[in-house]
């Protein structure tokens, strides 16, 4: 999400190769486009010497791709939530989403209503965007909070019970409620600033990185708000070029390799992003603001589960089928369950990689690959 014409939607195309609309005017996106991204991580494969056959994420290279759903929205405004520009149709698409990635103009040249300004500071939109979404949750929040104090005199339930079934939608739960109501109480602005915080975790993408403009303004971009640099448009042009077989590309590298004809003009736009994009920030930097949303700001880990630790594969064959995305503090009982509601009723234990027992309350680490034992 961000302002309009900030490159949200080259930053989705870079992801995932779905053809959408992209432009150089505001609002060119209406309707939420969806689609599939996928984070990655190194795959156990390699230190197990295993052969993958990966059933539900793919595996090229000893690197693990795990399929993500993502949406791209319509640009937000000042004064959204009160329905301005798209307004609160582009805020209820959010309510699905476990993390924002804030696609930022870093440039300055795009002020925060998505018009041409120059020197636009791009620190004063991402206070813009926050306080949106802070107003669009206390209006959600407020709302909530009115019908469980109704519900509360024929229901003898804690008030944040209440609040937090009806805020359940988000995410929420009865300790995040206790939590944000040290702040203010459920009408307040700062009620809705924590719970913003806990349900809706942002990751800004200081976008356009190779533009001057934009490198200027980064180094401060990246201290105030740990934002990552990133170039949707260097990234697109390398998929792209890659999938006409004019390079090869692994996402997220600092090099490509010539492999085609190239014209002249391709030629140049590839030696302006190797040197003002790859070489210096590393990589075009939108894989890694997917993974660091999923694995630094969400927190979550790639487990394993395999039915024979012997050959690290289900029953089938199939070596280190399905690579789970769990919270970090996920325990072997609680994987079980995620996997099938029968696994977790008739779970025994199981075996770790070195074929060591663990129990139901074994917190499971990145990269583990599992065997859960089950009564049959
Ligand atoms: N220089 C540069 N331009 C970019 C980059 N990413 C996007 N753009 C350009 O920014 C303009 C807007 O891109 P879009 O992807 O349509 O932006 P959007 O945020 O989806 O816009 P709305 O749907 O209108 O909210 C287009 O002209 C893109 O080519 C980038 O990394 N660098
Ligand atoms: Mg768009």
């Amino acid at each position: 999400m961000g302002c309009p014409n900030s490159g949200k939607s080259t930053f989705f195309k870079a992801l995932t190769l779905v053809n959408v609309e992209i432009a150089s005017y505001p609002f060119t996106t209406i309707q939420p486009n969806q689609g599939v991204a996928f984070a990655s991580s190194e795959c156990p494969c390699k230190k197990l010497g295993a052969i993958c056959s990966p059933k539900n994420s793919r595996c090229e290279g000893g690197i693990r791709y795990i399929p993500i759903r993502i949406l791209d929205v319509a640009g937000l405004v000042p004064g959204a939530h009160e329905g301005k520009g798209l307004g609160n149709q582009f805020l209820n698409d959010l309510t699905q989403a476990s993390g924002l990635i804030h696609v930022l103009d870093a440039s300055g040249k795009t002020n925060a209503e998505g018009r041409p300004e120059n020197g636009w500071d791009p620190e004063k939109t991402i206070g813009v965007l926050e306080s949106e979404i802070d107003e669009w949750i206390r209006d959600i929040s407020a709302k909530a909070f009115q019908k469980s104090k109704i519900i509360s005199k024929t229901q003898k339930k804690p008030i944040e019970r209440l609040l937090a079934d009806q805020l359940s939608g988000l995410g929420i739960t009865e300790e995040h409620i206790k939590k944000a109501m040290k702040a203010s109480d459920p009408e307040g602005l700062e009620f809705a600033s924590v719970l913003r915080k806990i349900s809706k975790p942002i990751l800004t993408a200081a976008n356009k990185i190779d533009l001057p403009e934009a490198q200027e303004n980064f180094h401060s971009l990246k201290s105030k708000f740990h934002a990552i640099p990133c170039s949707a448009e260097a990234e697109l042009a390398l998929k792209e070029a890659a999938k006409h077989s004019l390079i090869n590309y692994v996402p997220g590298s600092r090099n490509f390799e010539v492999t085609g004809p190239l014209s002249d003009k391709q030629k140049s736009a590839l030696d302006f992003i190797r040197r003002n994009v790859l070489e210096k920030f590393g990589s075009t930097g939108v894989q890694s603001c997917l993974n660091t949303l999923i694995f630094d700001v969400l927190g979550m880990i790639v487990v394993y589960p395999v039915a024979d630790m012997n050959k690290h594969s289900d029953q089938h064959g199939h070596v280190l089928p399905d690579a789970h995305l769990v919270p970090k503090g996920t325990t072997l009982k609680e994987l079980a369950f995620r996997i099938h509601s029968d696994i977790g009723e008739n779970f025994l234990g199981g075996l770790s990689q070195d074929r060591k027992k663990i129990g139901a309350e074994y917190e499971l680490k990145d990269g583990d690959v599992v065997e859960i034992l089950v009564r049959r």
